[in-house]
């Protein structure tokens, strides 16, 4: 049976998500206010949900406080069983939840099917996972006592997520919390919700037990937020998003030395040597820089040149940009969606303005495109400088800032000269330059020769103000399970 129904812009969300209305959490309910899910192409409604709060928070935090013990009491392998089900409807139900993620979101249809494959790959990854989770013995100082280390779940974790990619993050950070024994709460972003729903109907039908997975929607993150990080209840945070509101939650989890994850903002350096294949490093930059509309953590923010390739990766890079079809996510073909909402396509306007007034030209685009929904023209600019917002910050947009350069040695302390450090990209052949200057970039990721990273086998994540933790690969189960050291005498 499908899962939504194909004229998913009409509809409202009883007839939509159906399902999700069996869900315990939404039983709680005590808010009568309700927020509406707008479409980033057209701006029409396409949902209308409750708008919950902290009393919802609460009711959900308990129900999985309940649940906790239940669900770490079974076997890794009937945890791991559950979750196996849940991929598998996730699988079945693929194109829907693309639609639905294409709907609310905007991304071009083929992008939001590789992210439900993506998501659904967390899914699996962590099913098997659940079955090896390992403690460790200790050679003991003296013959008469026995050392060791088991591993335990963390209890309730508290999780909100980005609109980015709604589906992917959502399967990225509970996963490994449920296969550790860990049950949850999550709050979606207010742009992208039904995606979660979706998904956490899923999950119903998967058979988690009652509790162990709770949804809260809400048309903001103040409440909701604060409610999880004082409800002693909760153990951990485990947040993605902009690093303002990254900070507030970890000042907010301070009083009870709560643990968190944060997965927070980023300024990637994009770096081309001139010893590069200069059509690998184009390829690379397109993918690294306009898939999902460059509204990526790990996009490429700055693009550093090296001089003598620099007009031949110019000519090539805009060349391909002019190719790239902006507009509906459904329309077939089409390489970049809108942008999430005004606030975004403000954001581009004012960094593209900024840039030009202070000596950047622009190769290509540099406008919006249309009065209706948020589209912005994929745009190239050169004779960029340090001093321009562009370089600065993040823009998470279609906007590509080439910065020229001379120096290798200076290009990488230039890149590392910000308070981020997610992700880094650089591409060249000589092998020792490949090995320093790999290791010489200061971020958590770092892909050479490639424009394209994540991967849910791969440790996720960013160091300086980019974040703490990790998820994806063995290291993100680690980060639900608390180590507690075992030590028996008189042996
Ligand atoms: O982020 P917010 P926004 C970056 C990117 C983007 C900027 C702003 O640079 O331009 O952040 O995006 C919830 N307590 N990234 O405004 O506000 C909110 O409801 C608790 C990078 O969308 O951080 C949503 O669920 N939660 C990024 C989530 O936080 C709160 C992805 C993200 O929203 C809250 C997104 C509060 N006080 C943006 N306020 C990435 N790392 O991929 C908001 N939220």
């Amino acid at each position: 049976m499908p899962l939504c129904l194909p004229m998913i812009r009409h509809l409202k969300a009883p007839e939509l998500f159906g399902p999700i209305d069996r869900l315990p959490v939404l039983g709680t309910r005590v808010s009568k206010r309700t927020f509406e899910v707008l479409n980033p192409s057209t701006g029409e409604v396409l949902a209308e949900l409750p708008d919950m709060g902290d009393e919802e928070t609460r009711a959900a935090i308990d129900k999985a406080y309940v649940a906790q013990p239940g669900w770490a009491g079974l076997t890794a392998r009937e945890r791991s069983d559950v979750l196996w089900r849940w991929h598998q409807l996730i699988i079945d139900h693929a194109d829907d939840l693309a639609a639905i993620l294409t709907a609310e979101m905007g991304k071009p249809l083929a992008e939001a099917k590789s992210e439900v494959s993506h998501a659904a790959a967390y899914l699996q990854w962590y099913a098997e996972e659940a079955n090896r989770i390992y403690g460790e013995t200790i050679s003991a100082p003296s013959t008469d006592r026995r050392m060791m280390v088991i591993k335990q779940p963390l209890g309730v974790v508290g999780t909100i997520t980005p609109w980015n990619f709604p589906a992917s993050m959502v399967a990225r950070k509970i996963s490994p919390a449920l296969a550790a024994g860990c049950t949850i709460v999550l709050k979606p972003a207010e742009q992208t919700p039904l995606v979660a729903g979706a998904m956490f109907a899923l999950a119903h039908q998967a058979g988690f037990p009652e509790g162990v997975v709770n949804l809260i929607y809400a048309s903001e993150g103040d409440a909701v937020g604060r409610e999880l990080c004082a409800n002693p209840k909760v153990r951990k945070i485990s947040f993605t998003g902009s690093t303002e509101v990254g900070r507030l939650l970890m000042r907010q989890c301070s009083d009870q030395i709560k643990k968190v994850s944060l997965e927070l903002g980023g300024n990637a350096p994009f770096i081309v040597f001139d010893d590069a294949d200069i059509d690998a490093a184009v390829e690379g930059a397109i993918q690294a820089k306009f898939r999902n509309a460059g509204q990526t953590c790990v996009s490429a923010n700055r693009l550093y040149v090296q001089s003598s390739v620099h007009d031949e990766f110019v000519e090539k890079f805009v060349e391909k940009v002019r190719r790239l079809w902006v507009g509906d996510g459904f329309a077939p073909g089409v390489d970049i969606g809108p942008l999430i909402d005004k606030h975004a396509l403000a954001k581009i306007e004012s960094h593209t303005a900024d840039a030009v007034e202070k000596g950047g030209t622009i190769r290509c685009g540099g406008n919006r495109i249309g009065k209706d929904g948020t589209f912005f023209e994929p745009t190239v600019l050169t004779e960029i400088s340090s001093v321009m917002a562009v370089a600065q910050e993040e823009t998470f947009g279609p906007l590509a800032p080439i910065i020229r350069f001379d120096d290798a040695d200076q290009v990488v302390r230039e890149a590392n000269d910000t308070i981020y450090g997610l992700a880094a990209y650089f591409f060249a052949s000589n092998l020792k330059r490949v090995w320093r200057v790999a290791e010489a970039l200061e971020y958590g990721m770092v892909g050479i020769n490639t424009g394209r990273m994540s991967s849910e086998a791969a440790p996720f994540g960013g160091i300086k103000q980019s974040g703490i933790g990790r998820e994806g690969s063995r290291h993100g189960l680690e980060d639900y399970l608390e180590m507690k050291y075992l030590c028996m005498g008189g042996i």
